[in-house]
């Protein structure tokens, strides 16, 4: 049968919801921000909150999902690790009669839909993250030939898809630019660190870097300062988020830009599950607008940074 808007499950008006977050892991600023956000928010929202945290494990995150399911949440808010196997998942809380949104980031559009399977996917474009970065360093690296590293984010992740192809397609415009490395650090500072260590040896000629977040950049920092490089005068290291630690490195001088990409999800999760119980069709991509942090703005931002 076609699917219908019709299909998707239904959320009551009630004076509390039981409400399922299930953080993929929280080993870095981003993710302990946007879980907070969402623990300040239950208050204010009506919500009897269910945090889990599957530790860096898809596999986790499918079960923690089971067993919010089995504990009769009304509604689930689901950052999804990686695009596909979280999928399971996502079905099997419509098939149990709850309404999930995603947040932050987004599964395989070929095998779950917003409007059919998930109610709608809350986040930023980052495609259009990618491209910005491209852009900052199209107007700013004064070069003549950048030789570009980019450290992906965790493989299989939509913001790690994503960021990759903005960027690549739009840098590889211009043709001072060569990508002559790209390689997963999976989100983390330490693994960024790691690999940015092993591509220095193979590529001592890099000038530039391009991280997926913040987190890897500032591991990069770390790993080229101690190999005697000075980030932000022989490398110029661009990256997406917006943390305390990378608005402190562009104040520094270390780092030329970072894209935003918030993670205080929990206000707008509540105003769109409001909207979504009073029977309102919620537009299948609530869309985050993103700013972007330089040796401009960066000291007017750090307070509020995480
Ligand atoms: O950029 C990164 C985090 O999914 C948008 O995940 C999010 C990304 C964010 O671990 O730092």
């Amino acid at each position: 049968a076609m699917p219908s808007l019709a299909d998707l499950p239904k959320l009551e008006q009630k004076d509390r919801y039981k409400v399922g977050f299930s953080q993929m892991e929280s080993n870095n600023p981003w993710r302990i921000a946007e879980t907070k956000s969402f623990k300040d928010t239950a208050e204010s929202c009506n919500w009897d909150l269910i945090a889990t945290d599957a530790a860096g494990s898809a596999a986790k995150q499918v079960a923690d999902v089971d067993s919010m399911i089995a504990q009769g949440i009304d509604v689930l808010f689901l950052p999804p690790r990686e695009e596909k196997p979280l999928i399971p998942a996502v079905k099997k809380a419509k098939a149990a009669g709850i309404p999930t949104f995603l947040v932050d980031r987004s599964v395989d559009p070929n095998s779950a839909k917003p409007g059919e399977d998930f109610v709608a996917f809350l986040g930023s474009d980052f495609v259009k993250q990618g491209q910005r970065a491209a852009e900052w360093l199209i107007e700013n690296f004064d070069g003549d030939k950048g030789v570009i590293v980019e450290l992906e984010g965790t493989t299989g992740s939509s913001p790690a898809n994503d960021r990759k192809k903005g960027f690549d397609d739009r840098i590889l415009q211009d043709d001072r630019f060569e990508i002559v490395a790209s390689q997963s650090g999976d989100f983390a500072r330490d693994l960024g660190r790691q690999v940015m260590e092993t591509l220095l040896q193979a590529h001592p000629d890099v000038n530039v870097v391009y991280a997926h977040n913040d987190e890897m950049a500032i591991g990069a920092i770390q790993a080229l300062e101690l190999a005697g490089r000075k980030p932000g005068e022989d490398i110029t290291i661009v990256s997406i988020d917006g943390t305390r630690d990378a608005l402190q490195a562009i104040i520094d001088g270390k780092m030329g830009v970072t894209v935003e990409s918030s993670p205080f999800f929990g206000p707008l999760a509540c105003e769109v599950m409001n909207r979504y119980a009073a029977g309102e069709e919620i537009e299948p991509w609530v869309q985050v607008e993103d700013r972007i942090f330089t040796a401009e703005n960066a000291a007017d931002h750090i307070d509020e940074a995480y």
